[in-house]
């Protein structure tokens, strides 16, 4: 039985739209990201974050190799799709999504949202801003005649980037420079497994 750690105001979130994507059953245990740290969580994840999943004794942490893994092993085509050049791009897709554009959100949000107002940097938020105008064009620029990131088809790489890019609501990145990817982003997070995702604890 699968079983998955983390709320779902948290990166938890992503991982809870895989598995109801996929429509595996699983068990929701509700984690607060306060408790991330807690002895029995340090238990599963030395890094002591959220999401954690175990599958039949195995554990696994960081949200997106839990998506990936979870679409290899349940998963089919078009949503993990069939051969490894589409496994390909659905892995450079997803790393895309963390490493090109979730530190900059991260920066908006802890500036604008986490932090206490005396050590917000408004310079900090204009520059990852800033920064974030190169990806967001390469997402502009993938989506031109493109239902979806690989084609035609719903995936785990648009599941995986849009999970990211839905930091940008909350962090007001201003996304008027990406018309094509803001609707791609408001189609990806009005799925209904995405749906059921955010009534969840
Ligand atoms: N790269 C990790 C980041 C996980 C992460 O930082 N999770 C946050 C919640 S969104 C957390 O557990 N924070 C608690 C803490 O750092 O104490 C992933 O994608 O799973």
């Amino acid at each position: 039985m699968l079983r998955l750690h983390g709320t779902s105001k948290s990166r938890s979130a992503r991982s809870l739209w895989a598995a109801e994507e996929l429509g595996v059953k699983y068990e929701h245990v509700p984690t607060e990201v306060a408790k991330a740290k807690s002895p029995e969580n340090l238990k599963l994840n030395p890094c002591g974050h959220i999401p954690v999943l175990e599958d039949d004794g195995t554990v696994l942490w960081e949200s997106m190799a839990i998506n990936l893994y979870l679409a290899e092993k349940y998963g089919k085509a078009p949503f993990w799709p069939a051969n490894p050049e589409g496994h390909g791009q659905c892995y450079k897709w997803s790393f895309f999504g963390m490493t090109e554009v979730e530190p900059h959100l991260m920066t908006m949000l802890m500036h604008r949202i986490f932090l206490p107002a005396d050590q917000r940097d408004e310079k900090a938020v204009q520059k990852a801003a800033d920064t974030l105008k190169a990806p967001l064009a390469v997402l502009e620029n993938q989506l031109n005649g493109r239902e979806y990131l690989l084609g035609n088809d719903f995936t785990i790489a648009d599941l995986n980037v849009a999970a990211v890019l839905s930091f940008a609501m909350l962090a007001k990145l201003d996304m008027s420079g990406a018309p094509r990817t803001q609707a791609w982003l408001q189609k990806c997070l009005g799925r209904e497994a995405n749906q059921r995702v955010r009534k969840l604890p």
